[in-house]
């Protein structure tokens, strides 16, 4: 899959993020999601999503727990990996915000953050993430909030994994509304001088695209099991709730039909995470 361009405007459904649970239509150019809900991409192997490049999402955080969540997941769904939030809640209650690179060490989640000093929820910004070959830097309204340097992944075109887009909330006080998700590979948002490296697949290697999806499941079956897991053991192990993905391997549906309709029955499921919750204080279901 070629690392495109892409431009959500939530004019004419949810775009590329055919991924959706417990998200309302967009109305007026923007989707809000509330309670337990999430907008991605499918996560269905390692080229799916994008690569090196800038995202940028303009949204608006409301609450000061954590909850809401711009992030890029894992291209072959797996965690830990690979998962860049764009950003986060602090979880010290306090309405700040931070981006995060997490990355797989030896089958345990590790991650670097940036604090967004300064950044208040409530009002519209644009969260940015540019990524490029060993750096990820992040940007909220064009000023830079810091880079990490080390454990950044390559992408698919060179040899590593691309990540697909998500929107996600899993707390019944926050909700975040988003009005514009914008990608542009690296080379082509490079107003100025370095000629970037095209991201040509030179390195791409050949071995079919789609490892880790876990085989063509058919059917709209959602791991529940594997999500709740992922966020126990990220929460044990860093005290965060991370947001997992909501889906395993489906057709990556490129041009998904803004309606509703959908085999998997979100509200259900999302109705049986939240009462888990309330009863428990834990995600699973
Ligand atoms: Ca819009």
């Amino acid at each position: 899959m070629a690392n495109n361009p892409l431009s959500v405007s939530f004019d004419n459904g949810f775009g590329s993020l055919g991924n959706a649970w417990n998200v309302p239509a967009p109305r007026n150019g923007e989707v809000t999601l509330s309670g337990s809900s999430g907008l991605m991409e499918w996560a269905s192997g390692k080229s799916a999503g994008h690569g090196y490049g800038t995202y940028t999402v303009t949204a608006k955080i409301n609450g000061h727990e954590p909850g809401p969540a711009i992030l890029l997941w894992p291209g072959d769904d797996k965690w830990p990996g690979q998962e860049i939030d764009l950003v986060e809640n602090a979880h010290d209650h306090s309405g700040r915000q931070y981006g995060t690179v997490h990355w797989n060490d030896n089958g345990k989640d590790a991650f670097k953050t940036e604090m967004f000093e300064g950044v208040t929820g409530g009002v519209f910004h644009d969260y940015q993430l540019i990524w490029e070959p060993g750096k990820m830097t992040f940007k909220v309204d064009g000023k830079d909030m810091g880079s990490i340097t080390s454990h950044v992944p390559k992408d698919f075109a060179h040899g590593g994994m691309n990540n697909t887009i998500g929107i996600l909330n899993n707390n019944p006080d926050t909700s975040i509304t988003v009005s514009h998700i914008d990608f542009k590979p690296l080379g082509s948002s490079d107003p100025a001088p370095a000629p970037a490296p095209a991201p040509t697949p030179e390195a791409a290697p050949a071995p079919a695209p789609s490892t880790g999806s876990g085989g063509s499941s058919s059917g709209g079956a959602v791991d529940w099991y594997a999500i709740a897991a992922q966020m126990t053991a990220n929460f044990n192990a860093t005290g965060k709730w991370e947001m997992p993905s909501g889906g395993t391997s489906h057709s990556p549906a490129p041009a998904p039909a803004p309606s509703q309709d959908h085999p998997v029955d979100w509200h259900a499921l999302a109705a049986q995470v939240m009462a888990n919750y309330e009863a428990t204080g834990h995600w699973f279901m």
